[in-house]
């Protein structure tokens, strides 16, 4: 194990299988040189992931299974090179993960976080009352990538009044959302910008000045996927200088650290990478590594392969 997961499901597992857990070694290095012959499966997780270095280092690896629908700190390809199985959990954590870019949304539009503040520091009674928000009904949002998560917000948007529009390398079938070819076409036509698709090299500063300059400055940004999908220092320049209006983040370029700029500004709300956090979606996500790796063990199947 690279990291923590959920306790329960991994007990379960012990009966059967030694678990070396890496995060908790005084010196990794050192621990797997001791172990590497034995190590047969990795449970990685968003912050401990899977180099091309470890998988070198792991002669006797058959799978990965990874605590997470994104996978981008696995070296998938190191690992298919090697005829390394790597699952993931998708599915579970979808309502979660889109009812928090929900959250979000509402919380820069209505100014809920401020609100709390205004009431708890007094500032109610001293000031009057809150600034104004502004309304949802009838905005449009654009989704950058409508896949299992970006669908899933698209529905909760719809039930809040608010034109679905998205973007992403193709049309998709069936779908009753307007497609836009062009991500700064989206940005244009778009209240709400918001971020679902996938962290890989094409989406790498996806979301840069330019289209930060088209979202303009009655926009909003929101990003639920990964940090590395905005460029950070040019959302912080778009909102220092208006060039949008507020931004909702859930994920950061370089979590846990996130830059003093950003926590001065008022005009955005911030999350610690929870999409995922509720005690029932990672219990299922927990469950599911687990038995991805079992039915590997025992029955050469996976789930949910990537
Ligand atoms: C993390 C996530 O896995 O699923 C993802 O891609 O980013 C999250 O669910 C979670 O924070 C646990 O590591």
């Amino acid at each position: 194990m690279m990291g923590p997961i959920p306790a329960a499901q991994v007990e379960a597992l012990e009966e059967k299988y030694r678990i070396h857990r890496l995060w908790k070694s005084k010196d990794p290095e050192k621990t797997i040189k001791e172990v590497r012959d034995n190590i047969t499966g990795v449970i990685s997780t968003a912050w401990f992931g899977v180099s091309a270095k470890l998988i070198k280092a792991l002669p006797n690896l058959e799978i990965i299974s990874h605590f997470g629908v994104g996978y981008d700190n696995v070296d998938v390809q190191a690992a298919k090179k090697r005829g390394i199985i790597v699952t993931n959990t998708p599915d579970v954590l979808t309502d979660d993960t889109a009812d928090v870019g929900m959250a979000l949304v509402l919380a820069v539009f209505r100014r809920t976080v401020e609100g709390d503040i205004y009431v708890r520091t007094g500032q109610w009674g001293k000031k009057g009352a809150l600034p104004l928000g502004r309304s949802l009904r009838g905005r449009t949002m654009g989704i950058v990538g409508l896949g299992r998560i970006g669908a899933a917000i698209a529905k909760r948007a719809e039930a809040f009044g608010i034109e679905v529009f998205y973007y992403g390398p193709r049309r998709k079938k069936g779908v009753p959302y307007t497609y836009t070819a062009s991500l700064e076409g989206l940005a244009k036509a778009s209240d709400i910008l918001m971020v679902a698709c996938r962290y890989c090299e094409d989406t790498h500063h996806l979301i840069n000045a330019k289209v930060l300059k088209a979202l303009g400055k009655k926009g909003v940004l929101i990003n639920i996927a990964r940090g590395k999908i905005v460029d950070e220092k040019a959302l912080i320049d778009a909102l220092e200088n208006g060039v949008i209006s507020g931004a909702g983040l859930d994920v950061f370029e370089n979590e846990p650290d996130v830059p003093s700029a950003l926590c001065r500004l008022d005009n955005v709300v911030l999350q610690p990478h929870v999409g995922s956090g509720t005690i029932e979606t990672r219990a299922a996500m927990a469950q599911l590594v687990v038995d991805n790796l079992r039915l590997y063990f025992e029955k050469a199947q996976v789930l949910t392969p990537v």
